[in-house]
């Protein structure tokens, strides 16, 4: 089962500015985690991490893994808030997406309390800092689970 995760705009900073908001983890630590829970789940999930401060090349690798891909793990940052382009790409692969956020985007301004995700997202995990990530991933294994026949216990 092929999970790809998108990281968008800026996440690259996380646990060098703002740890107030954002936590004092780094971007490799979260993947390190992501990489050590598939590691140690018994499901043969196989993740790509990816990140990209630019909106069209997120467009270009969302339809890049179409054929890949079984689900989509996305932060889109700032993204999530103004872009319909990262909307459109993912209605149109047609898989499911989990969108996450680090911080609860409800509790903060006016303006992050709109998604252009949500809309085409199976659901959204907001505020759990580095484990939303976490959550999203078991989310996305529960959703793909009937697909998930070559369990590594079986095989
Ligand atoms: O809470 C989240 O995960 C956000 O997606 C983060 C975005 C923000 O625009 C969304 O409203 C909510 C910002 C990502 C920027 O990350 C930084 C990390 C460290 C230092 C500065 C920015």
């Amino acid at each position: 089962m092929n999970i790809l995760v998108l990281h968008g705009p800026n996440l690259h900073l996380l646990g060098k500015r703002q740890p107030e908001i954002y936590g004092h983890q780094t971007l490799n630590d979260i993947n390190t985690a992501l990489d050590q829970f598939v590691a140690s789940s018994s499901f043969d999930v196989t993740l790509k991490i990816l990140q990209s401060n630019h909106e069209g090349e997120l467009v270009s690798i969302i339809g890049e893994h179409i054929d890949w891909a079984d689900g989509i793990l996305i932060n889109p940052a700032a993204y999530t808030h103004t872009s319909v382009a990262i909307r459109d790409a993912l209605s149109t692969v047609g898989l499911p997406v989990i969108e996450i956020h680090l911080s609860n985007i409800y509790a903060r301004e006016e303006f992050r309390h709109h998604s252009y995700v949500s809309g085409v997202a199976a659901g959204v995990i907001s505020g759990f800092g580095a484990y939303s990530y976490i959550l999203a991933l078991e989310a996305m294994i529960h959703i793909l689970g009937p697909k998930l026949t070559n369990h590594k216990d079986i095989v």
